[in-house]
């Protein structure tokens, strides 16, 4: 049985197609957005804007990037024997549909290109992303209609959070009225491509549901007082929120048709990145954590019980029905790529860098906040050097790594999460260096997998679990994950009192920079 993955993130549109029954993976393939796709005028996958609060992206690039994709995937795999397709895509963001969406939808023809004929669809040209942190307002008035940001946090999973659908659906009803009441269906960027892929509008699975403030995760559907906080008859504009396993229904014919896959090809339903991860990743059992160090740097770990998190974490749902607490931060893989870029480096030349420095790099530190930060909430960007010259190329580069990992492990121990093992992916996980200062820091040992992109992967395993329920996650995981992973990379155990040094260092820095800007 050969399944689909697909993961649209922020950059790119990645595939991995897996022989389910063999265990392996038969092909991967990934298109860049600005590379591929360079008409859609996108930086990193986004549209430049002189604000930097808002970060929009253009949905038709996403569905131009999914044709195309599934184009050239017929060359390189009979798609015929695809059985089923799954498939993530980054958080939170949202997509504005016009009534004629389900009509079109319904309609499409299989020669003509997909975004040509949606085009006429979008209710607004954009959508906001997870980047996106201009609905500061939008959040106070949605925690204030609910009884406060801890109330907000016991019954949607995070207290309100700029980039989440609620609030951005709140400011967009708010701002643009009229073409608010032009849009008859929300759809998270995961819940508009199943939709295509199943020829009609299927609703939100409820891993991506957790990221909109808007679910109740205990109930596990929307919290209509959160709703109504954020638009008129968003109920309806939603749709219904489903369970991360539900089998959607047989592909569009007319998509069957113009890429040559069987009529009875099974479209299962799509959830967020870091959801798809987990499972890629193998994280199927209480306590499993995982570094993904993509666009954003994500740490998330898997839990059977309902994890008690600080104000700045999130619980979401994961595609198994467990719990995943969740901290995300805004100056990831992009943060590095600016310390890089600024002493013209290219990966290596950074990698040797943190070669040729100390760990704890003697006490030269960074706050990496080079656009507005999620964790902590940093709304104005603002790089902050400590006994640390930005012309000093070598100790920039470890400034910035450390900086990112010692912030993530003091969310990680306000949210009482001690990892005995950490499994890294994203982009940045390609980068030996990288996991290794993250092994030292968090002194644990961190592993990677074969397979870079682990949502795609997920995505494709849980097209498996879909369709063969009863070999069980577990199952999954130790015959098709386990294999792909690479000996774990060891924390050097004469760093731990360095880095715990350096961790008091970075908070009293980290509050005295949040006090003056306060002040
Ligand atoms: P996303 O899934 O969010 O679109 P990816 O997981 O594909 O992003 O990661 C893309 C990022 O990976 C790039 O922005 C780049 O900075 C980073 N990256 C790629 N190769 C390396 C490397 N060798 N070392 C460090 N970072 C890398
Ligand atoms: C998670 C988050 C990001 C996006 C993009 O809450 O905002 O990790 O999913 O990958």
């Amino acid at each position: 049985m050969l399944v689909l993955g697909l993961d649209s993130s922020t950059q790119s549109l990645t595939a991995v197609v897996l022989d389910a029954a063999a265990g392996r993976v038969l092909h991967q393939q990934q298109l860049v957005f600005d590379r591929d796709l360079p008409h859609h005028g996108t930086r990193h996958g986004v549209l430049p804007h002189p604000d930097p609060a808002i970060v929009h992206a253009p949905p038709l690039m996403w569905v131009e990037a999914l044709d195309l994709m599934l184009a050239r995937l017929g060359d390189a795999v009979d798609l015929a024997r695809i059985a089923a397709i799954a498939g993530s895509a980054q958080q939170h963001g949202s997509v504005y549909l016009n009534g004629a969406f389900a009509e079109r939808l319904a309609a499409l023809r299989p020669d003509r290109p997909l975004a040509e004929q949606l085009a006429v669809t979008l209710a607004r040209p954009t959508a906001p992303v997870w980047l996106d942190s201009s609905t500061s307002e939008d959040c106070r008035a949605l925690e204030a209609a609910l009884g406060g940001a801890a109330e907000t946090q016991r019954i949607t999973g995070s207290a309100a959070f700029e980039r989440f659908t609620g609030p951005q659906i709140r400011r967009f009803a708010r701002c643009e009225p009229a073409a608010w009441a032009a849009t008859a269906q929300v759809r998270l960027v995961s819940s508009f491509l199943a939709s295509i892929l199943a020829g009609l509008p299927v609703g939100t699975d409820w891993g991506d549901a957790s990221g909109t403030n808007l679910f109740d995760i205990e109930r596990r559907c929307w919290h209509p007082p959160a709703l109504q906080a954020c638009g008129e008859g968003l109920a309806e504009r939603l749709g219904e929120p489903v369970a991360p396993w539900t089998v959607l229904g047989p592909i569009h014919p007319a998509l069957a048709a113009r890429f040559g896959f069987a009529r009875d090809c099974r479209i299962v339903a799509w959830t967020g990145d870091n959801p798809a991860s987990s499972v890629g990743l193998g994280l199927v059992r209480d306590g499993h954590c995982a570094l993904s160090l993509g666009t954003s740097d994500v740490l998330f770990a898997i839990s059977a019980a309902r994890p008690a998190m600080p104000p700045a974490g999130h619980v979401f749902l994961s595609p198994t029905g467990a719990y995943m607490a969740l901290f995300c931060f805004a100056n990831g893989s992009l943060a590095r790529e600016a310390v890089r870029d600024e002493h013209r480096l290219d990966w290596a030349g950074f990698s040797a860098a943190l070669a040729r420095t100390p760990p704890g790099n003697a006490g030269r530190l960074m706050l990496p906040w080079f656009r507005p930060e999620i964790v902590p909430r940093v709304a104005v960007p603002g790089v902050v050097r400590a006994n640390l010259s930005p012309g000093d190329a070598d100790a920039d580069c470890r400034a910035v790594v450390e900086a990112q990992f010692i912030s993530m492990r003091l969310r990680a121990e306000a949210a009482g999460l001690a990892p005995a093992l950490l499994h890294a992916t994203g982009g940045a996980a390609q980068n030996p260096a990288i996991l290794q200062v993250a092994a030292d820091i968090f002194q644990c040992p961190v592993r990677r997998s074969r397979v870079t992109n682990t949502a795609a992967l997920g995505a494709a395993i849980r097209a498996a679990h879909a369709l063969r329920p009863e070999e069980g996650w577990d199952g999954l995981a130790a015959r098709v994950v386990e294999p792909l992973l690479e000996p774990p990379i060891p924390p050097r155990r004469d760093t731990a009192d360095i880095y715990r040094r350096l961790a008091r260092q970075y908070a009293e820095l980290e509050a005295s920079e949040l006090a003056r800007r306060g002040g």
